[in-house]
């Protein structure tokens, strides 16, 4: 009985094929492989480790064996409030506090509502968040930083990986010329959350929980820096192995150089890089900002949709420059010291695709940087209001970007 008992566990640890056999004289019974009966006759169905070599008929079926999973969401604290992850309504946050009476479109969010255990992780995917800093002790962001591992485990004081920083653990800070890309300000640390902040139970979830994030700080605690400050800052993140830049800063005029740098990336390293459009309700055609308006293949630009399912009053545009929409009015995130703020803006768009893209990644890192791209804007669902203004004319949707 012992031995029957075992033998049944053992074949169910590695069973990879189930086989029904409704016709009693079917060859496979005579078969001395081992199998274990889970439904009797009528069925006569079994669990074998091989795949038995008799072709499918109507009393003999084969099914692989499979995952199953459950239809569960994120139950991190604040996750009511997050109407891009699941817009119900009349969960849109006031910045004061409360809720915005205005009502929402249920289900018009970034379309990952119950499909969160589908996600695959075969790769951890680096996002550089090109910015004010991250503030890498909050709670809620603490195990989703990069860590440089040749510095880990180097010697204090020492350039380990010979990259020109001593002790760059989860970044740099371009603007200070130090190691440590702590926030001064919040917006980076904001951005940063939306990405990936920790499924957890406390604080908010990010889109990607399995998500590397690189703090590279070039602007000041006011928000404010410069164009060599952005290359700098570009430049570390792409020798250090980030896959997808997030870019939520704009400038006025074209830099050729960082063009250049941009698609270098892309060509060189596989890097895609996400912009905000911009928050002063401009036609980028028209009235271009920069990096959002680089229109590179490598490239993505993002504008701001509301609750309403509509295009912010504020969001910048663009049938040619700008390439999808996502949440970017009230949004819950991380901020410095283990606080949580709702800011809006299409600073607060981009991360959204930046999250998504990484979990793209994360499922397929073959993909090309047009490859993603492309899905980006063919898996977009329509939303009329965006007609005419952007390439897509959609919001992001990650069932169908991720094929759930
Ligand atoms: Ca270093
Ligand atoms: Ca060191
Ligand atoms: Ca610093
Ligand atoms: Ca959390």
């Amino acid at each position: 009985m012992k031995y029957i008992l075992l033998l049944a566990l053992s074949l169910n640890s590695y069973a990879n094929y189930i086989v029904m056999v409704k016709n009693k004289n079917h060859p496979f019974l005579q078969t001395k492989t081992s199998k274990e009966l889970i439904l009797s006759s009528p069925f006569n169905t079994f669990l074998v480790e091989r795949k038995p070599n008799f072709p499918n008929s109507e009393s003999f079926i084969v099914e692989e064996n499979q995952e199953t999973f459950l239809f569960s969401n994120p139950h991190d604290e604040f996750y009511e409030w997050q109407w891009a992850l699941d817009n119900k309504g009349d969960n849109e946050p006031r910045r004061g506090g409360g809720r915005v009476p205005i009502p929402g479109v249920v289900a018009s969010d970034i379309g990952i509502k119950d499909s969160w255990n589908q996600l695959s992780f075969d790769n951890e995917i680096i996002v550089a968040v090109v910015d004010t800093g991250i503030d890498h002790s909050h709670e809620d962001l603490k195990n989703q930083m990069w860590i440089n591992q040749k510095e880990l485990n180097g010697i204090e004081g020492i350039d380990d990986d010979g990259n020109g920083f001593v002790d760059d653990l989860n970044g740099v800070d371009i603007f200070h010329g130090d190691s440590d890309p702590m926030d001064d300000n919040k917006h980076g640390t904001h951005v940063a959350g939306i990405i990936g902040a920790e499924h957890n139970s406390i604080g908010i979830a990010g889109v990607n929980t399995r998500v590397k994030l690189m703090g590279v700080k070039y602007m000041d605690k006011k928000g404010r820096g410069n164009l060599a400050g952005a290359i700098k800052a570009t430049k570390y993140a792409v020798e250090n192995g980030a896959q997808v830049i997030n870019n939520s800063w704009g400038m006025l005029k074209e830099s050729e150089i960082l063009k250049e740098y941009f698609e270098y990336a892309g060509r060189e390293s596989g890097v895609i890089f996400v912009a905000a459009a911009g928050n002063n309700y401009k036609n980028l055609d028209e009235s271009p900002l920069f990096p959002a308006a680089f229109k590179l293949e490598n490239q993505v630009t993002v504008a701001a949709l509301n609750p309403e399912n509509r295009m912010t009053g504020f969001s910048c545009y663009g049938p040619t420059t700008v390439h999808l929409a996502a949440p970017g009015r009230n949004i819950m995130s991380t901020v410095p010291g283990n606080k949580y703020k709702v800011l809006s803006g299409t600073s607060m768009s981009a991360p959204y695709v930046a999250g998504a893209i990484s979990l793209l990644l994360a499922k397929d890192a073959t993909l090309s940087p047009k490859e993603v791209k492309d899905r980006l804007i063919s898996s977009a669902v329509f939303v009329p209001h965006f007609k005419g203004r952007t390439v897509s004319e959609g919001r992001l949707d990650l069932r169908n970007l991720l094929g759930l």
